[in-house]
Order: C-alpha cells, then sequence, then structure tokens
C-alpha cells in the first residue's frame, strides 16, 4: 500500500467518525423539535450484501476478510460472496493465486465467486496487495 492510500484511508476514517459525532449531537435535537424526520427502515444506510443461497458471505473490513478461514470440499462447487461495504480497507481487489482469479470488490457490491476446489489442503485468497489473507480449509 502506498502512502497515498494510507492517507486516503486516514481521511475516510475522519470523516467517518466526524459523522458519528455529528449524528450523535443532532439527533437528540431533531426528536424533541417539531419535526421528526421519519426514518424508513433502510433509508440512508448502505446497501447490505445479498448473498444467493448456498453461498458464504464473506465481508471484507479493515479487520479483513470474516471469516478468514472458510471450510470447503475438494470437487464441490462453492460460492462465495464477497461484500465490501465501505472503502475504508485496502480490499478493492480479491485474489485466488493459485486459480488464477482476481475480482474487483466495489464499495456496497456484493461479487460472487464461483470456485471448485480440486484437491484438499489450504487455498490462499488475498487482497491485491497481499495483505488481507484468507483460506479455503479443503477436505
Ligand atoms: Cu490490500
Amino acid at each position: 500500500m502506498d502512502t497515498r492510500n494510507i492517507k486516503r484511508q486516514a481521511l475516510y476514517l475522519v470523516i467517518g467518525a466526524l459523522g458519528c459525532v455529528l449524528v450523535w449531537k443532532i439527533a437528540p435535537l431533531l426528536s424533541t423539535s417539531s419535526f421528526v424526520i421519519r426514518m424508513t427502515p433502510g433509508a440512508n444506510m448502505t446497501q447490505g450484501p445479498h448473498a444467493p443461497p448456498g453461498s458464504v458471505l464473506v465481508n471484507v473490513s479493515m479487520v479483513g476478510f470474516d471469516p478468514a478461514s472458510i471450510e470447503a470440499k475438494a470437487g464441490q462447487p462453492l460460492k462465495l460472496a464477497f461484500f465490501r461495504p465501505n472503502t475504508a480497507n485496502c480490499g478493492r481487489e480479491v485474489v485466488f493465486p493459485s486459480l488464477g482469479i482476481r475480482k474487483e470488490l466495489p464499495p456496497g457490491q456484493t461479487v460472487v465467486v464461483d470456485i471448485t476446489p480440486s484437491k484438499s489442503g489450504p487455498l490462499g485468497f488475498e487482497c491485491g496487495m497481499k495483505m488481507l489473507k484468507g483460506q479455503l480449509i479443503v477436505r
């Protein structure tokens, strides 16, 4: 990761923190004033993940891939649904080096990766910069 990326991530963190403080300060004022903003469920919120049935949802955040370790069976197709809620992490791409798979993870979108592990053993995946790591445990 280059320093420009670090700076940008720090900026997002600061903006995020300011946003939280702002909401925390303003929300009580709004609820006691004459105009009450009615929040419909899901309004003003980041789109959640859309993991298809039977897929394993993998969140991509600052902490890394969650779960970072996923059980799989050799010869059985596996659907991994990667969801990166925001850009406050370096998981712009997910890469399966041994399979030659590389997929962009646009924030707020669920990206499904289909994999059929051929043999048992660990099968690693990582972000484009090899900083975030995860693995399939293939049996
Ligand atoms: Cu990275």
